[in-house]
């Protein structure tokens, strides 16, 4: 019995890759911004269509540095989403700012933008929304908030590498955005990630936060740490970004085969198709509501034939241990993202999944 992940990286051939490192064993060069470094940001620039991209060694600093880089007050309020990954939550607590939680929409499971603006007080500073599954929030919308309330926008985009929203880059929204380049996801460095960005002011910051708040050989400007990318992890991004289409199309057929087999199924809900999105594909989740087997039921049918489908994303942060005390933790205040963090299965997707496995798993779904 073949085991199958919820996800396998995405890697070129070892030739290709080993052809794009050659260099760095005549150069010595690893690491401290390099010529991968500089080549993959400026490819990005211009994949993303956005002016600035600053990489980083992995999407969680990324993001904590992006939310560093807006000097928001200490205690201030930050309206997020608990149904994410640990990571968001982490990114707001740790600069010292207090996370508010805000419900999910039950089509997309992005942040309600209704619920949204009613938890906006005056201490509220920011709200880091999360495109969660590469599911584009309402971005217009967040946009006419923050705008009428003062508010600044740092989009948790760890999904959405590849999204468009009316022919736009998910690269182009708000303050920030952050893209996560890990193993897992659409687009990998093996670890990696970047805070893209427009405003012109922020280049210096982002790029020498990353490297101890070093701006040059005699001139240290900020208390940053170390969340450099390396060279070899950018020669990886390099040459799966040649791939990308690619890979984007062979999942789409693959999230084409389970929607055929699982759409309108009774009890079985899946992610709407948004309007005006151009899709990455990157996660399949699947909501069972009132179907045959609850959702652990569905884990357990799974694993017992080697299928590793993931509870992404289960417990929600608002739960986590580590906010017990929080005031304002807790799952009551979001019922919606408690519903579907319940019920919630991502099934394995990756690019060369065949279509004869996507079968074998929606069998074990939809078995006796
Ligand atoms: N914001 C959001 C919304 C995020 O989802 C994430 C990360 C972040 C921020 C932070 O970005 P990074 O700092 O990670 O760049 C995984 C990933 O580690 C994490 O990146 C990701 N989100 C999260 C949703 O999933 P785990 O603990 O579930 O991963 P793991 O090790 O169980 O791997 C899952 C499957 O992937 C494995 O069953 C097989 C496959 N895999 C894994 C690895 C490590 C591979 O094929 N190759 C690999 O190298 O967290």
């Amino acid at each position: 019995m073949t085991k199958i992940l919820v996800t396998r990286s995405s890697m070129p051939s070892y030739e290709e890759y080993c052809e794009e490192i050659k260099d760095l064993w005549e150069s010595h060069w690893l690491t401290n911004m390099g010529v991968k470094h500089k080549k993959l940001q400026e490819e990005l620039e211009a994949y993303l269509g956005i002016s600035h991209v600053a990489l980083y060694t992995n999407g969680h600093l990324a993001l904590e540095n992006a939310i560093a880089s807006l000097n928001l007050p200490t205690g201030g309020e930050v309206i997020t989403t608990p149904f994410t990954f640990a990571s968001t939550t982490h990114a707001i607590v740790r600069n010292g700012l207090v996370p508010v939680f805000c419900d999910i929409k039950e089509d997309d499971y992005t942040i309600d933008t209704v619920k949204l603006e009613q938890l906006i007080t005056d201490k509220t500073v920011a709200i880091v929304p999360v495109h969660v599954y590469g599911n584009m929030c309402d971005v217009e919308e967040i946009d006419r908030i923050a705008k009428k309330y003062g508010l600044k926008v740092i989009y948790d985009a760890a999904h959405a590498f590849g999204v468009k929203y009316k022919g736009v880059s998910a690269a182009c929204f708000g303050d920030a955005s952050m893209f996560s380049f890990h193993a897992t996801k659409v687009f990998n460095t093996i670890e990696g990630g970047c805070v893209c960005f427009k405003d012109d002011k922020f280049v210096t910051l982002l790029n020498d936060m990353k490297n101890f708040g070093i701006h040059g050989p005699e001139s240290v400007q900020y208390v940053g740490g170390n969340a450099k990318m390396n060279e070899f992890q950018a020669a990886m991004g390099i040459c799966n970004l040649r791939h990308l289409n690619d890979e984007i199309a062979k999942r789409k057929r693959v999230v084409e085969k389970y929607r055929s087999r699982l759409e309108g199924v009774e009890g079985i809900k899946l992610s709407s198709i948004q309007k005006d999105v151009e899709s990455n594909y990157a996660y399949f989740p699947v909501v069972f509501d009132g179907y045959k087997y609850t959702r652990n039921e569905v884990f357990e049918k799974l694993a017992a034939v080697g299928i590793g489908a993931r509870k992404y994303f289960y417990p929600l942060t608002n739960s986590f241990e580590c906010y017990r005390n929080y005031p304002t933790a807790g799952t009551k205040k979001t019922p919606i993202a408690q519903h579907m963090a319940l019920r919630v299965l991502t099934l394995p997707l990756y690019a060369d999944l065949s279509l004869e496995d996507v079968d074998r798993i929606c069998d074990v779904i939809l078995g006796e």
